[in-house]
């Protein structure tokens, strides 16, 4: 029988390379994660009671490894081809998001691990985006585009069969996987001659900026990657004294007490010089830097929650003012862990304590009281996923320019499914799953 690495060490030394490559190639992001690092330790080292809560829930040994990237494709192909590729890293397709609203043609998902101690292991994920060439106007162009990214291969010849002989054999010895990850990290690597003229990308662009980003290139580069801060506001203000620029605004839900869902800010995208394949000289913004900070996770009632706040609250000009502003549209909303519980707003995650393992007590007792007698102890899950309004907020920055206008297009899950090669796995159905495994170990229904 011989010996294969394990899916989570494959994805561990990928999203592992992926750093060091990026690192390369957008220095600022080096200075990034140097201040994250530091804001951690200091948020740590003056509140005990997180620190010590993270350890027992064992989500300190991830802090440092947390890190989400994104990616950008143009065909069908292509997609379907990821699916595979990050499947032999644990990584699945979760979720659905519809972009169109927000004036981004794309719809998208996010491959990541699904298992509990696979997150715990390395929750590396990839919010992987499909260009709907289909919203473009122009029948001409849209042609074009779609010529051009059906002459492309994006992946390696040896990376593709990597990928079948994984399939074939289920897993990889040690020379294979240092192989396999040297030959996958190769689609997502940064090229500065494009594919196109420059009049092909100049048309594109003009379309739309995220139209050339996806046609134009030999590979879907990493656009950016993205470390887990404890506390997203003193990041924000750190940044610029490290000569780094954050956009305007915070996306996401305010501070809480206890944090909810994942609050996101970014530094705008590079000006990088580019080659086109007529020899001409340009340039193209794509590539940026971005920083999160996840709280827990909702249940559906208290997501519809979130959205119509969200939604009431519009989005400000100055963080400053966006941030005060969205604080008190929020204010209604339960901001202490056993209304979240109790309310069923949020997921947890169950325990016994030592007193808890030793006591017995009845299937039906009630939770809270078995917390306040020290018998169970509920650790909020953390989210995992991503938000749409601030994925668009996100877009946007990057593209510069006026607001886009929404795309009327309707949302096609089916669309995008058939593309991917198979259904997207519904989020909710995970935290809740989680939840109810967690209840039945402690012996409650
Ligand atoms: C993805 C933007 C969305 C996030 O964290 O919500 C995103 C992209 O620009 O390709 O990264
Ligand atoms: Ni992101």
């Amino acid at each position: 029988m011989q010996k294969f690495v394990s899916a989570d060490a494959l994805r561990e030394r990928f999203s592992q390379a992926m750093s060091v490559m990026y690192q390369q190639e957008v220095p600022q992001y080096g200075t990034l994660l140097t201040l994250v690092a530091e804001v951690n330790q200091q948020v740590l080292a003056q509140d005990r009671v997180l620190a010590e809560r993270l350890t027992a829930a064992d989500e300190l040994s991830r802090l440092s490894v947390e890190r989400h990237g994104a990616i950008r494709v143009g065909s069908a192909q292509e997609l379907n081809t990821l699916r595979q590729l990050f499947a032999i890293m644990g990584m699945h397709p979760v979720g659905y998001y519809d972009l169109a609203p927000a004036g981004v043609p794309v719809h998208s998902t996010a491959f990541r691990p699904i298992a509990a101690d696979a997150l715990r292991r390395n929750p590396f994920r990839l919010f992987t985006s499909l260009l709907r060439l289909e919203l473009i106007e122009d029948a001409a162009l849209r042609q074009k585009a779609q010529a051009i990214l059906a002459a492309r291969q994006i992946f390696t010849p040896r990376c593709l069969a990597l990928i079948r002989q994984h399939q074939q054999q289920g897993g990889f010895d040690e020379p294979t996987a240092a192989e396999f990850v040297r030959e996958a990290l190769e689609t997502f690597r940064w090229h500065r001659q494009t594919t196109v003229d420059r009049a092909t990308y100049q048309a594109l662009h003009q379309q739309h900026r995220l139209i050339a980003d996806v046609v134009c290139f030999p590979g879907c580069h990493i656009n950016h990657l993205t470390p887990r801060t404890l506390d997203i506001d003193r990041v924000q203000t750190l940044m610029p004294e490290r000569g780094i620029v954050p956009k305007a605004i915070i996306e996401g839900p305010p501070r809480r007490q206890v944090p909810i869902l994942l609050r996101q800010t970014s530094f705008k995208a590079l000006e990088e010089p580019v080659i086109f394949c007529d020899g001409g000289e340009g340039s193209h913004t794509a590539r940026f830097g971005e920083i999160e900070q996840r709280g827990v996770a909702l249940t559906p009632a208290g997501q519809q929650r979130y959205d119509s706040l969200l939604a009431l609250a519009g989005s400000g000009v100055s963080n400053q003012q966006h941030q005060q502003h969205l604080a008190e549209v929020f204010h209604d909303f339960p901001d202490n862990e056993r209304l979240l519980r109790q309310q069923q707003l949020a997921w947890f995650e169950y325990r016994l304590t030592e007193k808890g393992k030793r006591q017995g007590f009845s299937p039906a007792a009630d939770k809270e009281s078995l917390i306040d007698q020290g018998l169970l102890i509920a650790d909020p899950q953390v989210y995992e996923d991503f938000l749409p309004v601030s994925a668009a907020g996100i877009f946007q920055s990057n593209l510069g320019g006026q607001p886009q206008e929404a795309f009327s297009a309707l949302a096609s899950r089916a669309s995008f499914e058939t593309a991917l090669g198979s259904a997207v796995i519904d989020e909710m159905a995970l935290y809740e799953a989680r939840q109810s495994a967690s209840l039945q170990r402690c012996g409650l229904r």
